[in-house]
């Protein structure tokens, strides 16, 4: 029997794991995505996390939003790793001493990274409170906006490099899905060298099979372009005169425009104008399918504004505008199609593991770290998405394909899509997370 049709103990089984995961994961104001390998708090790992702990310690929830926000830069960014200062240097690399955020202005007075990542939190702060609509959690709420706000104007006036009302990435760490192959185009115009890494110790090698994990050139380039935004001050300003890597990314603009949807719902509870908020959102989506969808493939592509072309890679970054409500209708239709295809999905249906990557790729490895392998937070967007556009039959499928996963082999931060091997790291915070999330909504 699968899980997705499992009984009252199979799934009781499951919601005791996700709990104790999330509960080992806690460390005083938020939870790590991992005990080993990721041992300080990430922005996107925790707004997933925040839906999650809706279900069970809504006041961690808040408390998880909170602490990532005090981290927040005068500009409005919100760094994509906060450093906990408790931990021993060398938890993880790059560290403080790499960033060295102390060069910018801007920058807060704890350590943090100088990138971000993609803007999920609007819409969690919104799901946090739709669960639990308390006034402690209307109070949340409350001193949440203006920062979600001031982080949206971020990168809505500060990331527009390209002018056409999207934001721009400066580096894969900031889309979420770092080693996809979406990105192999845009890196290989950076310039680095392997060798550079003997002078560093990675960390992720030593908690991860390094045949999973990115290369050594791979790492090398990362830290060239932290290096180039880092000595620029982390200034935006001049970003189109030469930063390395400068993208427009269907699924971090995705989030852009859901975080202007749930900030619309947000500013109504609150009393403020919602007007401004649907505006935006509907520039974002119109920006979204004029700049980044492909007519000839029928999904979205990353834009590499260097030089001016789509990318033609196939991952699952391409699906996550599905997850916006005015998506127009043949748009919809065409990421279904996509979605359902043996690319990512099984004919017609989506109750296989949704691949990072289109399956049918001559390059997809299903072991190595976004390059082919199953991640709950990819499939909890697609199956929003899904819902959202109302199809539920499409939307089970792929539930029961995500509770499978952890049924049989745990809260593992990824899975292999065939075999359903779990793969990373084994307790990680957004599996046991979402996992929580999907099992409170059956349908
Ligand atoms: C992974 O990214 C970090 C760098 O930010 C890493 O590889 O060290 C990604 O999966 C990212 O999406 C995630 O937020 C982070 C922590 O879970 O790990």
């Amino acid at each position: 029997m699968s899980a997705g049709t499992a009984g009252a103990g199979t799934l009781t089984r499951l919601r005791r794991l996700a709990l104790a995961t999330l509960d080992g994961n806690w460390e005083h104001d938020h939870t790590v995505p991992s005990r080993t390998l990721y041992p300080h708090q990430w922005s996107w790992d925790s707004a997933f996390i925040a839906i999650g702990l809706a279900h069970v310690r809504p006041e961690r929830a808040w408390r998880e939003l909170d602490s990532l926000f005090r981290a927040q830069w005068a500009d409005g960014r919100v760094p994509h790793i906060v450093f906990n200062p408790a931990m021993r240097v060398g938890a993880y690399f790059p560290g403080p001493d790499f960033w060295r955020t102390e060069v910018a202005a801007a920058a807060p007075a704890v350590a943090t990274s100088g990138l971000v990542q993609p803007p999920v939190h609007a819409l969690a702060a919104w799901l946090v409170h739709r669960r639990d609509p308390s006034p402690a959690a209307r109070a949340a709420l409350g001193r949440l906006y203006p920062r979600l706000v001031a982080q949206q104007r971020y990168l809505t006036e500060r990331r527009d490099v390209g002018g056409g009302g999207l934001a721009a990435i400066v580096h894969p760490w900031e889309s979420g899905l770092d080693n996809s192959p979406a990105w192999d185009a845009p890196m290989a115009a950076v310039r680095a060298e392997a060798a550079v890494m003997r002078a560093y110790r990675r960390h992720d090698t030593a908690h991860a099979d390094a045949a999973h994990r990115p290369t050594d050139l791979d790492y090398a380039r990362y830290l060239a372009i932290v290096a180039a935004y880092r000595d620029h001050g982390y200034r935006d300003d001049g970003l189109a005169g030469g930063h390395p890597f400068l993208v427009e990314c269907p699924l971090f603009n995705a989030a852009l425009g859901l975080a202007e949807h749930a900030l619309a719902r947000i500013a109504a509870v609150l009393g403020a104008d919602p007007g401004p908020h649907r505006e935006r959102a509907a520039r974002i989506t119109e920006a979204l399918v004029w700049r980044l969808h492909d007519p000839a493939t029928g999904t979205f592509q990353p834009l590499d504004l260097r030089t001016g072309r789509l990318v033609p890679a196939r991952t699952v970054l391409g699906l996550a505008p599905l997850a916006l409500p005015d998506l127009p209708a043949r748009q919809v239709d065409a990421l279904v199609v996509e979605a359902c295809s043996a690319r990512f999905g099984v004919t017609g249906r989506m109750d296989r593991p949704l691949p990072s990557y289109d399956r049918t790729a001559p390059d997809f490895e299903p072991l190595r770290y976004w390059r082919g392998p199953s991640w709950l937070n990819m499939a909890w967007l697609v199956r929003h998405g899904l819902l959202t556009h109302d199809r539920p039959e499409l939307a089970a499928g792929l539930r029961r394909s995500m509770l499978d996963l952890v049924a049989r082999a745990g809260c593992h931060e990824y899975f292999h899509p065939d075999t359903g091997a779990g793969l990373g790291s084994p307790a990680f915070g957004w599996t046991a997370a979402l996992l929580l999330d999907v099992l409170a909504d059956d349908r």
